[in-house]
């Protein structure tokens, strides 16, 4: 009965390294990957071409990239609870007893300098910005201002403001003195011109539910919006 659903769109930035991946794999399980490796072959330098990664298996590629997707879950919420579920899984699913459904959609595009271009395609268009930074690297954390300055710009460019989370991941590495922690964070942001509220998030992708408060908090905002 509430089909098609709403979808909305949720794209991660990061740099490489950060824990993208992990994250969507600790939440949503195995995802559709879509690594490409650009060949070379050796006898003619000129001939060049991409090749999916899964559908091959030589060791000579030079470039990678990748854009990783995630595109069959479904957001319940019911007494501002969130609940997850696969598409699949979507025949189990009371709609009487839940208040709003939407799909989602989220897009991981390659944190790599040289493809930002991928990381500009996927922000377009996107209801939910997720910036994760690798919070034991200080390159990795500067880079939030980056991120935050491209989501201004498509704000500007579709007229309407998109909520950011922002998670500085590898807590669980504190005990071993390496994790700055998101002071360290907010006073790099907070330093900047950067005119906006940003909450961040200690995170670790070793312990899942620390993505429940957070997300429990979007996720109603975005439900909240799919039915105003
Ligand atoms: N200690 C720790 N390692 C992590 C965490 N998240 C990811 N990693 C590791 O960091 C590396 C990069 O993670 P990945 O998800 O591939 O990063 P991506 O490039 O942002 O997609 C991998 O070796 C992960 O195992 C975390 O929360 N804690
Ligand atoms: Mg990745």
């Amino acid at each position: 009965m509430l089909e098609p659903l709403v979808m909305k769109k949720v794209t991660i930035l990061g740099t490489t390294g950060s824990g993208k991946t992990t994250f969507l794999e600790a939440l949503f399980g195995n995802i559709e990957k879509n690594d490409v490796a650009r060949r070379v072959f050796k006898e003619v330098q000129s001939n060049l071409d991409f090749t999916p990664l899964k559908y091959n298996n030589f060791t000579s590629s030079t470039t990678t990239i990748s854009l990783n997707v995630v595109n069959s879950v479904i957001v319940l919420t019911r007494f501002n609870k969130v609940l997850i579920k696969k598409f699949e899984d979507r025949e189990t699913i009371d709609f009487e007893s839940i208040d709003s459904a939407f799909q989602v959609v989220l897009s991981d595009p390659a944190g790599q300098e040289r493809f930002n271009f991928m990381q500009e395609i996927a922000l377009k268009g996107s209801d939910l910005v997720i910036i994760m930074a690798d919070g034991t690297n200080i390159s990795s954390m500067e880079k939030i201002l980056h991120y935050l300055e491209m989501v201004q710009m498509e704000e500007y460019r579709k007229n309407r403001q998109i909520p950011v989370l922002v998670f500085i991941n590898k807590s669980d590495l504190r005990d071993r003195g390496i994790y700055l922690g998101k002071d360290v964070a907010e006073r790099i942001v907070f330093s900047s011109i950067i005119d906006r509220e940003i909450v961040f998030y200690e995170t670790s992708n070793l312990d899942a539910r620390c993505y429940e408060l957070p997300l429990t908090i979007i996720f109603n905002y975005l439900a909240m919006q799919a039915y105003s």
